[in-house]
């Protein structure tokens, strides 16, 4: 199979002529993160740098916020700091945190050396001094090295620095599994019962941790993986008495491929239990869970969900991703809809300035080291 890859590299090389790909090679600062020069062709640089043209419900316009090639690699997850700024976490290479405006503009916030993050929140008042503070899940080392095998890192970010500090790393859980392979990181809301507590699920031994504000980690609930599932997104229910734990389907056979439609978004309650029936199901990869407020025209307070679908993570940089990337909503009488498809890897969703922001990471590329700067994110409105 490596190959194979191998060969169509040098295939896709030899069919035009090769050039060193412009703006990424060493013209650049040292800060800009690109290892080069690699050599592809034009024409594959442009296929791997578009954006794809997405479909939307027909009450919604979408329109591209920030394209390609401008800063983003992974741009995983995303909070909304007000009406008009988003924080983006972006695990490419070494690591970033990204101010994202509505206008377009990308600002670097936090460049990170040794903790990639990729999933992000910020402490609310009841974790006191480091209110304020960015929480990320974070690669143990750059480069993604050892994703599924070291420990994610708890990092915890200072916005107005950038500099960033390790919290824990996730300790084992009671099987004496580690807790790493991402994926979200979220703080209970404030006066519910899961305030007070920073919420992060682990896809290697599929558990649930909490992070206290005095820096205490620890597995809460590991589940059981064919009843429930390997955890995914975060959320919570609009009066705070349920978690929304997005789940991938893992197969006993290869418990490292996902079930297209067997993802579901399973209910919890601050003591564990999870309720019989999902709130929905019909998915494969469940990222960021956000509600629409109440003015996104026809679809005002209805959940929304990112679906990556296929991650496609162990392709080579050059290769075609497919656009199987989602964003569902859920209407009031629980069905699932499509409201965004034709995306590529679609985690971050965001509600701010009248629409919702979607982030893309596009190519993963845990094949070898990131190279492009493909990472794009839609600004979708009601019409
Ligand atoms: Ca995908
Ligand atoms: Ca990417």
């Amino acid at each position: 199979m490596e190959i194979l890859k191998s060969l169509r590299g040098v295939v896709l090389f030899a069919a035009s002529c090769a050039v060193v790909t412009p703006g990424l090679a060493e013209n650049r600062g040292e800060e800009d993160w690109v290892e080069l020069p690699l050599s592809v062709s034009r024409e594959t640089l442009a296929k791997v740098m578009t954006v794809p043209t997405v479909s939307v419900a027909p009450d919604l316009a979408a329109r591209v916020l920030v394209p390609t090639g401008r800063d983003l690699f992974d741009p995983f997850d995303l909070h909304v700091v007000d009406q008009q700024r988003l924080w983006a976490a972006d695990d490419a290479r070494s690591g970033a945190v990204y101010e994202i405006a509505l206008d377009g503009t990308v600002k670097r916030l936090a460049a990170i050396k040794q903790h990639a993050p990729y999933a992000l929140d910020v402490a609310p008042k009841s974790f006191g001094k480091h209110a304020g503070q960015i929480y990320a899940v974070s690669f143990a080392k750059p480069e993604k090295a050892g994703g599924w095998e070291l420990p994610n890192a708890i990092t915890r970010i200072d916005p107005a620095t950038g500099q960033d500090s390790v919290v824990c790393y996730l300790p084992k859980n009671d099987a004496g599994v580690a807790g790493s392979g991402g994926f979200f990181a979220r703080f209970g809301p404030e006066g519910s019962p899961f305030a007070g507590r920073l919420w992060i699920t682990a896809a290697s031994n599929h558990t649930l941790y909490t992070i206290t504000p005095d820096d205490e980690c620890k597995a809460f609930k590991t589940l059981d993986l064919d009843r429930e599932g390997s955890p995914r997104g975060i959320g919570f229910a609009r009066d705070g008495q349920r978690m929304l734990l997005g789940v991938a389907a893992v197969p006993p056979a290869n418990r490292n491929k996902t079930i297209p439609g067997g993802g579901r978004v399973l209910l919890m309650a601050a003591d564990g239990r999870i309720d019989p029936a999902p709130l929905v199901g019909g998915l494969h990869e469940p990222g960021a869970l956000a509600w629409a407020p109440a003015a996104f025209g026809a679809y005002g307070g209805q959940l929304f969900i990112s679906d990556a679908g296929e991650w496609n993570n162990d392709t080579e940089a050059t290769e075609a991703i497919a656009r199987d990337g989602k964003v569902y909503r859920v209407d009031a009488a629980g069905r699932l809809h499509e409201a965004v498809s034709g995306l590529a890897n679609p985690v971050g969703l965001g509600f701010l300035g009248g629409g919702l922001a979607i982030s893309d990471i596009n190519g993963d590329f845990h094949v070898g080291t990131q190279k492009f700067a493909d990472g794009f994110v839609y600004f979708v409105t009601p019409r």
